[in-house]
């Protein structure tokens, strides 16, 4: 099942401005950045608070074809989606199939900071694009 909130995802077309802007203005700073050339994003998280909740989870193009880039031309910057922490993505992700909802991976791929994830379809899931994040 899902245990909590992991985080939430906003496109940003430029990581650097975005982290200034939320410094700046909403106090919030990275605890953790990569790259992760996989899924062709900039990453970084930001804590909110005591850093004990979900996180914020800035994404930003790291080339043209990537889904963040796909997604800004689309939709513009802002949320892009909802990761949920689970204890075991293999077994989440085979949980939803048999629910009939499509899940992009057949395995799980590299997220951030070393974690396992998955996504569900935004069609198949009230137009939310819905991450699956099992922590290293
Ligand atoms: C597309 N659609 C979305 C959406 N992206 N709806 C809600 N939220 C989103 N983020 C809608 C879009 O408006 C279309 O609706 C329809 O889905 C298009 O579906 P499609 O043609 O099958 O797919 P694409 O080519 O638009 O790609 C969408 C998907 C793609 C979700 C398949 O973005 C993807 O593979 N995402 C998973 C990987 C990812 O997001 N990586 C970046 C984060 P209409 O117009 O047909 O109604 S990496 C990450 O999160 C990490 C590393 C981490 O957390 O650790």
């Amino acid at each position: 099942g899902l245990l909590r909130v992991d985080h939430v995802g906003i496109a940003v077309p430029d990581l650097d401005a975005a982290l200034k802007f939320y410094a700046d203005n909403f106090g919030l700073h990275c605890v953790h950045q990569e790259t992760n050339e996989e899924q062709g994003v900039r990453e970084a998280m930001l804590a909110v608070g005591d850093g004990s909740g979900p996180r914020i989870q800035l994404l930003a193009p790291a080339r043209p074809d990537s889904a963040i880039a796909k997604f800004i031309d689309r939709s513009g910057p802002g949320l892009q989606q909802l990761a949920y922490t689970v204890a075991d993505v293999e077994a989440a992700a085979d949980a939803l199939r048999a629910r009939g909802l499509r899940l992009l991976y057949d395995t799980p791929k590299r997220g951030t900071a070393g974690s396992r994830i998955n996504f569900v379809h935004p069609k198949d899931a009230g137009g939310v694009l819905v991450e699956l994040v099992e922590p290293a």
